[in-house]
């Protein structure tokens, strides 16, 4: 076996004072008070019903994953009712939009149009592929809000490209960024691999494709366990998307679900650093 990454030795308490951005403060001092590295992808298409969803599963998760586009009754009063849980319930909303164009577009597409992310979501992702023009254009908007960002270093899905030297090329692009925006990366693994938290770098990899019953679907997402997820991998936070609200039973079964992960993943991230 090879050693484990030196970050994954480090309680998310002590990775705190490793980071100035905001949101990354708030996602490692939520995940310590409230023990859990589970975050919960609400990807139902009606507003009210993902409201539902977070009230049941919101004491278990340090956060909520939302796709604003899938909503068929966006609206202002549904992303104003989602902040006031977020903080009534203490977790960080990510809005898991991709950003893919170039940087004037993606500072638009951030700020502005019907859902004007950046005024209510915490965390956002984008793709690396347009180069670093894309960190510049989302930092203009989001970094005076006190957001973050993540870059897609690698996807969950088969047969992805996001894969060997282009994963390598998405961490050194972070790199060259610098942390006062970009926070971490979306990733299947700890791709900030020469990553040293005793010079003070510290990344946070989130790594959805989490499951405890299927092993996949149809349209090529692949499970791994939260053990798999934390100890193998050593990815900080572990997304679940239908695992979660996708369980039969009713809202109880879904509260239930959501507190059997947190439980599965706090107990694997005990496992890992008990390694020492
Ligand atoms: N998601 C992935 N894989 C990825 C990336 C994002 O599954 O590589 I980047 C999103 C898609 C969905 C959620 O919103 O994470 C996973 O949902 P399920 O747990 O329902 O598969």
């Amino acid at each position: 076996m090879t050693a484990p990454h030196p970050t994954t030795l480090l309680p998310y308490a002590e990775r705190i004072k490793l980071h100035s951005n905001p949101t990354a403060r708030r996602i490692l001092e939520i995940m310590d008070r409230k023990k859990t590295n589970l975050a919960v992808s609400v990807d139902v298409t009606s507003a009210a019903e993902a409201l539902e969803v977070v009230k049941r599963v919101g004491a278990s998760v340090c956060m909520v994953k939302t796709h604003c586009d899938i909503f068929e009754d966006f609206s202002p009063a549904f992303t104003e009712e989602l902040v006031r849980l977020s903080k009534e319930l203490d977790f960080v909303i990510f809005e898991d939009r991709k950003f893919a164009d170039i940087g004037n577009t993606v500072s638009l597409q951030y700020s502005s149009g019907v859902h004007k992310i950046a005024s209510w979501s915490d965390l956002t992702n984008a793709h690396p592929v347009p180069g670093p023009g894309i960190i510049k254009g989302l930092a203009t908007v989001g970094q005076p809000l006190g957001r973050g960002l993540l870059l897609l270093a690698e996807m969950s899905s088969a047969g992805s490209l996001a894969v060997g030297g282009y994963t390598e090329q998405t961490f050194d692009m972070a790199r060259k960024a610098g942390r006062d925006f970009v926070i971490g990366f979306i990733a299947q693994n700890r791709v900030d691999k020469d990553a040293s938290p005793e010079k003070g770098e510290d990344w946070l990899i989130m790594s959805p494709g989490v499951g405890l019953a299927a092993k996949g679907d149809s349209l090529g997402q692949q499970y791994r366990t939260p053990r798999e997820v934390v100890i193998e991998a050593g990815a900080d936070v572990i997304i679940v998307g239908r695992g979660i609200y996708g369980v039969q039973g009713g809202e109880q079964a879904v509260k239930d679900e959501a507190e059997r992960y947190r439980v599965e993943g706090w107990k694997a991230y005990e496992e890992r650093l008990a390694r020492k």
